[in-house]
């Protein structure tokens, strides 16, 4: 079986960070490993979030635990200092794929990193990675082009980003340009590939973009090209939006499960 690991926050509600990747690891039948370096939680009295970060000793025996045995590939999330980002860059092993989700900021939250952190992240982990999956927000900062606002802009944020040393850029389009189609739009430092597809409708889609590259960093551990693995990808988040569930009264959630389980849904329904 295909081991493979994430390096990322916790998301105490279950929809994002590390627990949206393990979830969606075991989901495309991969081990999943990971390391925690940090914890983002929500206060229910007002819905805020909260992150607290975890020493640097506590996540290096972590990323040490992960890379006792042999991984086929590693995922980053949320990297929240630069001295983490430094210490993940210099202890993940650098001959397997590295697929780096630039978590800047969730959504209703304030950013989780800072300034001198996406320079860490532009300098020293993109250099390293095989793929960078930033949503259209996070592309306008990694390329320091600021709000995307078309098509034309996607590509050149993807070629600046390109230019940083990482190998493919996919940038998720989100519902930004149009209300009922998106737009997700894969760089491999050559050529474009355009990924239209519906918008799904739905308030209940948080997670959505931890589980899209724990998905690619599975399907690339089980040595799928990365095309068919943006594609599969695509829709294995476009099943799990579409069977989203609120979680509480301030966020709903994708359901990892959507994809493999769809169809069985009514065996996981609380009603008879
Ligand atoms: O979806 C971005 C994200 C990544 N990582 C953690 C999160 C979130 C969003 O809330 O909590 C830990």
């Amino acid at each position: 079986m295909k081991k493979v690991a994430t390096i990322a926050g916790s998301d105490a509600t279950g929809g994002g960070g590390l627990e949206a990747d393990l979830k969606t690891f075991q989901e495309f039948g991969t081990f999943g490993l990971a390391a925690i370096t940090s914890i983002v939680n929500l206060d229910p009295n007002n819905g805020k979030h909260h992150l607290r970060l975890l020493p640097l000793e506590l996540i290096r025996e972590q990323i040490a635990s992960v890379f006792a045995g042999p991984i086929d590939a590693v995922k980053t999330g949320l990297l929240p200092s630069r001295e983490i980002i430094a210490l993940v860059q210099e202890l993940i092993p650098k001959d397997i794929p590295l697929i780096v989700d630039p978590v800047i900021g969730g959504k209703g939250t304030q950013d989780f990193i800072k300034n001198d952190q996406v320079q860490a992240l532009r300098e020293e982990l993109l250099p390293q990675a095989l793929i960078t999956t930033p949503n259209l927000r996070e592309a306008g900062i990694l390329s320091e082009l600021g709000e995307l606002t078309s098509e034309k802009q996607m590509q050149e944020a993807a070629k600046k980003i390109s230019l940083l040393g990482v190998k493919n850029v996919v940038i998720k389009g989100g519902a930004r340009f149009d209300s009922e189609q998106t737009l997700d739009l894969y760089y491999d430092g050559r050529d474009f590939r355009r990924y239209p597809h519906p918008v799904i409708d739905t308030p209940y889609n948080h997670g959505a973009g931890c589980t899209f590259a724990a998905a690619i960093t599975s399907a690339i551990a089980k040595n799928y090209p990365l095309e068919q693995a943006i594609t599969l990808a695509i829709e294995f988040v476009q099943s799990a939006i579409a069977m989203g569930e609120k979680i509480n009264p301030y966020v709903g959630h994708v359901w990892h499960g959507a994809y493999t389980h769809g169809e069985k849904r009514l065996e996981y329904s609380d009603e008879q």
